[in-house]
């Protein structure tokens, strides 16, 4: 679109307040707020305006709620022949390369205060490993177990993709296939005051942020990554969050689930630890599945206890899914809002020009960002199926810089889980009465990727090292 239309464009839906400073711009900087501009859709942001804005509104609906049921693990009263079922079929879909894994990690990471993308930040226990090279260890170790080494595909934002590049090139991609790394951006949405107006962060620069995790749907199709997925007969990806490295990135049980039930997206539940915990909940409503966010659901709704004193709903979400291709294609294109997701809105102080062109930092909440949340498209999708997982072996964020999930805690439960495979593997090892051994001890991905791959290469340690402070075990 030729500048003048672009500019004549945002001033017809009341947003000529972005070109203010247009004709005092070098080219270059006229250069830069076009392109910024070129991304917005004014009509998009009205429309924004009137549904969260004026209306106050966007608030959560909440009727008719109720527990979303979910297929318990087999400990806890779960069909045992259907989760054997599940393992087989996930495991031929593995072996037959019809799964890829996605992470997203386009977010700012700004409560834990680490400068880099957070993927960056070192995680494990010993060899201060980071969160990328743990994920790229594990699907290394699932390449080598099925036989067909993954692809990965990972989502970044403008802010962190070249220092995600760079990163991967620097470390020769922790030992996977360049070719089957792909990183892509996220979209970006502006951030309005809240009479709508489109902030600016500068004369030429509008304020904009990544548009949310699940801004990764039209991400997905945009960037190819849906095409190249089909030209290698990739049926679903494996989603996770960039900041948990407990998570099975690659979990035959739950791919099994996901091609069994014919399901278009499928997700894992742990039962919350306490009726504050800052998760999602898996709830039913009228005939679908939607996930009520922590901050959307009343504390007294959340309090509520079923007829045997526990949490009426308390299937947490923990951020792991598994999204079938062609769903994903048809979320990204679809514009009717009846099968598309909708944005959230979250207030935020958001550096910006006054009305005077200075820049000012506000100490409180000055601006709106719009963001989509990927659980928003459960829905939609047809079969959708939630199964239980061990929080323990599949859910230990790093969030924050101190205290609930922070790299402390997540380092705490790494610890015990190795602790966990040690002694499952017929080894006595001292723990406190939480499961954390005294000592410092880790297991490489390519070692031991659960339980079962932990006993299988333990056994062919000949003699089997001495426990103590400093074990590393790996390949
Ligand atoms: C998320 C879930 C919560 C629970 C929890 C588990 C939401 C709103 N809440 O909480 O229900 O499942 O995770 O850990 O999601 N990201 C992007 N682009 C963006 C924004 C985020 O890629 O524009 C990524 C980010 O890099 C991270 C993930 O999404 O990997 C989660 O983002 P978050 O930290 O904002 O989510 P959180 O902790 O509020």
């Amino acid at each position: 679109m030729a500048a003048h239309d672009l500019i004549e464009k945002f001033q017809e839906a009341g947003q000529g307040q972005v070109f203010a400073y247009f004709d005092q711009l070098d080219s270059a900087g006229q250069k830069r707020l076009l392109a910024d501009a070129a991304e917005v859709d004014p009509v998009e942001i009205a429309a924004l305006n009137e549904s969260l804005l004026q209306s106050k509104g966007a608030v959560v609906d909440l009727s008719g709620l109720e527990p979303a049921p979910y297929e318990p693990l087999p400990e806890n009263g779960g069909n045992v022949a259907s989760w054997q079922a599940a393992r087989a079929a996930g495991e031929l879909a593995l072996r037959a390369g019809r799964v890829a894994a996605f992470t997203v990690a386009g977010g700012q990471g700004t409560r834990l205060g680490y400068d880099g993308p957070k993927g960056t930040f070192a995680v494990t226990p010993l060899k201060q490993k980071t969160l990328f090279q743990v994920f790229a260890e594990k699907l290394l170790a699932a390449g080598q177990r099925y036989g067909k080494p993954l692809h990965w595909f990972i989502m970044t934002s403008l802010q962190n993709h070249e220092a995600t590049e760079s990163f991967f090139a620097e470390h020769v991609y922790f030992g996977l296939d360049a070719d089957h790394v792909h990183l892509f951006k996220q979209g970006r949405m502006p951030a309005v005051d809240f009479d709508g107006k489109i902030l600016m962060e500068s004369r030429d620069a509008i304020a904009m942020s990544p548009d949310g995790h699940g801004g990764s749907l039209r991400a997905l199709d945009r960037s190819g990554a849906l095409d190249l997925m089909e030209r290698e007969r990739i049926d679903a990806l494996s989603y996770f969050q960039v900041d948990n490295p407990l998570v099975r990135c690659i979990d035959a049980e739950f791919i099994g689930w996901h091609f069994l039930r014919e399901s278009e997206m499928s997700s894992k539940m742990v039962p919350k630890a306490y009726s504050g915990e800052k998760v999602g909940h898996f709830c039913r409503q009228g005939e679908g599945l939607v996930v009520v966010e922590y901050s959307d659901l009343p504390a007294a709704v959340q309090e509520e206890t079923d007829a045997a004193g526990g949490l009426r709903f308390k299937a947490g979400s923990i951020a792991i899914h598994i999204l079938d291709r062609e769903f994903i294609r048809r979320m990204a294109r679809s514009r009717s809002t009846d099968e598309s997701l909708s944005f959230h809105r979250a207030d935020k102080k958001v550096p910006s020009l006054d009305v005077n062109g200075q820049s000012v930092k506000s100490t409180e909440a000055n601006g709106v960002k719009f963001e989509l949340f990927v659980f928003d498209a459960l829905p939609f999708a047809r079969n959708p199926v939630v199964i239980e997982t061990n929080r323990a072996d599949d859910f230990s964020p790093v969030k924050n810089a101190k205290g609930v999930d922070s790299a402390q805690t997540c380092r705490d439960d790494q610890l015990r889980q190795f602790a966990r495979w040690l002694r499952a593997a017929g080894k006595d090892v001292t723990t406190d009465e939480s499961g954390l051994p005294s000592i410092a001890i880790e297991v490489a991905p390519t070692f031991g990727y659960d339980e079962e791959t932990f006993i299988e290469s333990w056994k062919k340690l000949s003699p089997t090292p001495t426990l103590a402070d400093g074990l590393y075990l790996s390949t």
